[in-house]
């Protein structure tokens, strides 16, 4: 930093015309909500492209002595003649980034870049009286601060969950300006943490829209088939700032039933409605229904389909039926054209792959997808794990974590929980076994069950290994209904026939969920069962494998990691690598591997698991 030329005060003085002019920034804004169906709202996109500035240390926002600034870039300064300071930035000479997508893959500086990134556009605007208007964020990687006409509106944590700031009195009739700045940088205490195996794509990766809604609005709700009354439809809306006492409406038109109730102190309206004759909702069959819901000037039109999940022993029971998951892991990566998946076309060529390989089921991993991933599940019929990004070694011990966890948590529940396919939620991945961690992890289960009781909980678990026997006895266990556990004989460990010898012990009676097995291979590459990178290597740890989790009788599902190859920086090797984790039975330009065939065989077969 370059000594500054004049003394404290007189810099003070100098900006004094654009702190008063920043009269909001110093007020904390609002948190943001969480909107249920957001994606089903008439809404004014934003997406397209913004004007971009990078700012590796942060000095839009943060002075030379690291305070937060009140002249920031948040601004939207135009440098005047006669200007007492210079104007160091200026969003209308600056290059675009396309919203929404990862800055990652749109400029080659910004391939390895972690940090912070200005964002700004500029959009009309007509204020309607009686109306509220909320900025909705699909996601932004990972922290992220927005502000409308240079006032604050929220900021918000958490790369794969979307928001809603309201932005209503910070807009104005005609022209607008919104500034978002997003940092990917990674940090010790976040969620997830230093180290992953994915790449760490930064930006406003999910689309963003203006939604408006009535002063009084349907928040957030829940709407399901009661697991005990045959036919019965219940669950329950919350109206945002509503008074107790206004009415409630839920209509499945199709059926021709409909059912009122009222807002309560707590602003939820309890639902219940017989429903004769509805079709359930199955992967052969994943009927959907139109569900309208009025609130007093309030109304929204779902999709919603109704099955239920539950467990019986050691059996899945979907739809009071046991039912064996046949399915894949998937990254939220884009098919062919690579960086973060987020379109409607991504969605139908990871979930039609996983279709064509004979699935029921997707590991929808590490993080929550978007609502565009779910949409296309509740309607091809795939059921999904859906998980929160609790992955490997967090601060367990740090409470500050556990909430960052448990907010993710809330939003990943409180936008998703009327898809029909989710019906597993996963609290993590591979992590530690030790006391703070399973009280960590625990406390989130407990925490997703109480938000959701309609759904199983779930965890990718380690095992551990004594001689040629597994052992699946993590205390982590008793928190969960389904056990998942991951294990990579022939890949990390032994050879592929590693598997044959292989025998299971598992300390719980609950079903079980093998989430990852599998290995690398290059697309392509072809030579002896034995020469690892290989098709054929790859293929033969499917081929051992199968029969070895056969033998394990609680068995009731699997998600070999993974459909498609993925971007990872801890995957150098030159050559075969080249940055991508290969253990994909698809390669990222769509080739399938010997793998992929292998297990579409056993899957239309139903040579692989109990058939249902
Ligand atoms: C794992 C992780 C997954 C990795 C995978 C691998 O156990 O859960 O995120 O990508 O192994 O390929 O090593």
């Amino acid at each position: 930093m370059k000594q500054p030329s004049l003394s404290l005060p007189a810099r003070a003085a100098a900006f004094l015309p654009f702190v008063l002019a920043a009269c909001c920034v110093a007020s904390p804004a609002p948190a943001p909500i969480i909107l249920t169906g957001a994606d089903m709202r008439p809404a004014t996109s934003l997406d397209g492209q913004w004007a971009s500035i990078v700012d590796p240390y942060f000095n839009g926002l943060f002075s030379f002595h690291h305070e937060e600034k009140a002249n920031g870039f948040f601004l939207n300064r135009k440098a005047q003649p006669g200007d007492h300071s210079p104007t160091e930035y200026d969003f209308s000479k600056a290059p675009t980034l396309k919203v929404p997508a990862d800055w990652n893959s749109q400029r080659d500086s910004l391939f390895y870049y972690e940090g912070p990134i200005w964002y700004q556009r500029d959009f009309t605007y007509q204020p309607k009286p009686h109306t509220r208007t909320y900025l909705h964020v699909g996601a932004a990687n990972y922290r992220s601060w927005f502000w409308v006409n240079g006032q604050k509106v929220c900021d918000h944590e958490g790369g794969f969950t979307s928001f809603n700031c309201e932005v209503t009195s910070a807009l104005h009739s005609g022209a607008n300006f919104i500034v978002a700045a997003v940092d990917n940088t990674r940090h010790e205490d976040n969620v997830p943490t230093l180290q992953t195996d994915w790449w760490n794509y930064g930006g406003l990766t999910r689309s963003v829209s203006l939604i408006e809604l009535p002063e009084a609005f349907i928040d957030q709700y829940d709407i399901h088939l009661s697991r005990t009354a045959p036919e019965q439809v219940e669950g329950w809306v919350h109206v945002e700032g509503a008074q107790p006492g206004v009415k409630v409406e839920v209509e499945i038109p199709e059926l021709g039933v409909r059912t009122f109730s009222t807002v309560q102190q707590d602003g939820r309206a309890g639902v219940l409605l017989a429903a004769p004759g509805l079709e359930r909702w199955s992967s052969d069959s994943p009927k959907l229904y139109k569900v309208t819901l009025r609130a007093g000037y309030d109304v929204i039109e779902e999709k919603i389909g109704f099955r239920t999940i539950e467990t019986r022993g050691t059996e899945i029971l979907l739809n009071g039926k046991p039912i064996f998951l046949r399915g894949i892991a998937i990254h939220a990566e884009a098919p062919y054209r690579l960086g973060r998946a987020n379109t409607d076309q991504d969605a139908a060529t990871l979930l039609g792959w996983a279709k064509e390989l004979g699935c029921n089921f997707v590991r929808l991993a590490h993080y929550p997808h978007d609502e565009t991933m779910l949409r296309a599940a509740d309607r091809m019929g795939l059921l999904v794990w859906s998980e929160n990004p609790v992955y490997w070694a967090l601060q367990f011990d740090n409470p500050k974590v556990l909430a960052k966890a448990r907010q993710q948590l809330d939003e990943e529940i409180g936008t998703s929980r009327n898809h029909p396919a989710i019906i597993l939620w996963s609290m993590a991945n591979e992590t530690p076994s030790y006391e703070a961690r399973t009280q960590f992890i625990a406390a989130l289960a407990a925490h997703a069950r109480e938000l959701d009781p309609t759904r199983l909980i779930t965890a990718a678990l380690l095992v551990r290994a004594e001689g040629n026997t597994k052992i699946i006895d993590d205390p982590l266990g008793k928190a969960l209904d389904v056990i998942g556990f991951n294990e990579y004989i022939g890949w990390y460990e032994q050879t592929p026939a590693g598997a044959d010898t292989t025998t299971w012990r598992v300390d719980y009676q609950k079903p079980l969920i093998v989430s990852e097995f599998g290995g690398g291979a290059k697309a392509g590459l072809h030579g002896s069962p034995t020469d690892r990178w290989t098709e054929e290597y790859q293929a033969d740890i499917y081929r051992h494998q199968l029969p070895m989790l056969n033998r394990i009788p609680q068995l009731r599902g699997m998600s070999p990691w993974l459909l498609m190859d993925f971007r990872s920086p801890n995957r150098p090797l030159v050559g075969i690598q080249d940055g991508f984790n290969r253990k994909g039975l698809i390669s990222d330009q769509g080739q399938r591997k010997q793998a992929f065939f292998l297990l579409q065989k056993a899957y239309q077969d139903k040579t692989v698991g109990k058939p249902d």
